[in-house]
């Protein structure tokens, strides 16, 4: 361990599940309710616009009223005190990394406090309602989207991703089923650049096997006990 300067850190679902945001996959998760091909992938917004904007205006109202848990808090301490490279790379739309105090947070699937205006492709912080087909403050039109990463789009900074991972001495996989890719593959290309890998989740995931070690258990306990670990040995404890 101590030979890890440059870390990288996958999020998912699971780190904000204690701050009251729903998983997908879980029994009582997302999906449940709202079937993916309507609400998750470009498809399903041509076909039924409104109920795609619905969707997204309920889980931006549940991320503006979502406090961040002490595994965003612990990620945050880290990414502070942490000297060599280190990247958050979280596959949630919420912002709780960053109301945390975290700044080396990169969201690979879109940002759900960010609306995306088709027409002339400016973003901007959004955290009102976009059913009622709001104009884009920049062009006027009124074609605005969430700025979600769907089913069949390009996930964002793909590049700068992989060339974290192929610096990485340490990666970390924190509250993912291991369902989606890219992410999905993230452990095997840290492996093959000959990163040591290890898995928070509270049950085994989908690639647990992949991993050099897994712990089971909620992130709010999991991540701060990694945290502190990994900052006691940098500093020589
Ligand atoms: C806890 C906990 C607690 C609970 N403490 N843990 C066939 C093979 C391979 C790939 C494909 C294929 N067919 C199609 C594809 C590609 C497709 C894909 O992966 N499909 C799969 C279904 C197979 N992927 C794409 O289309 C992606 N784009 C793409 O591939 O482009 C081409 C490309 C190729 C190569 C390189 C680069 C690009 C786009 C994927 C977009 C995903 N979008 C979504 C929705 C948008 C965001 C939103 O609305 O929020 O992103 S889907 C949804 O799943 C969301 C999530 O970010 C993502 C991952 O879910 P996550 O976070 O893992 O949540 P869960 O619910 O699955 O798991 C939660 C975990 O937490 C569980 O394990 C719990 O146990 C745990 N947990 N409480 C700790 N307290």
């Amino acid at each position: 361990m101590s030979d890890i300067r440059n870390i990288v850190i996958l999020t998912g679902a699971g780190i904000s599940a204690e701050s009251g945001l729903r998983t997908f996959r879980a029994e009582d998760g997302l999906w449940e309710d709202h079937p993916v091909e309507e609400v998750a992938t470009p498809q399903g917004f041509r076909r039924d616009p409104d109920l795609v904007q619905r969707f997204y205006d309920e889980r931006r109202a549940n991320i503006l009223a979502a406090q961040p848990n002490p595994a965003h808090a612990a990620l945050a301490r880290l990414d502070a005190e942490w000297t060599g490279d280190l990247l958050i790379v979280t596959q949630n739309i919420d912002d709780l990394h960053e109301r945390a105090g975290a700044h080396r947070v990169l969201h690979m699937h879109g940002e759900g406090l960010s609306a995306w205006c088709t027409a002339c492709d400016a973003r901007h912080r959004w955290t009102s309602t976009l059913r009622d087909a709001p104009p884009c403050p920049a062009c006027g039109q009124s074609a605005l989207r969430p700025d979600i990463v769907w089913f069949g789009e390009m996930p964002y900074q793909m590049e700068r991703i992989f060339a974290a991972l192929g610096r990485a001495d340490l990666f970390v996989s924190i509250g993912t089923s291991g369902a989606v890719y890219p992410a999905a593959g993230f452990v095997q290309a840290a492996k093959d650049s000959g990163a040591a890998t290890l898995e928070l989740n509270l049950e085994p995931s989908q690639g647990s096997r992949l991993f050099d070690e897994t712990r089971l258990g909620p992130a709010s306990a999991l991540v701060p006990e990694w945290a502190r670990e990994i900052l006691e040995h940098a500093r020589g404890a």
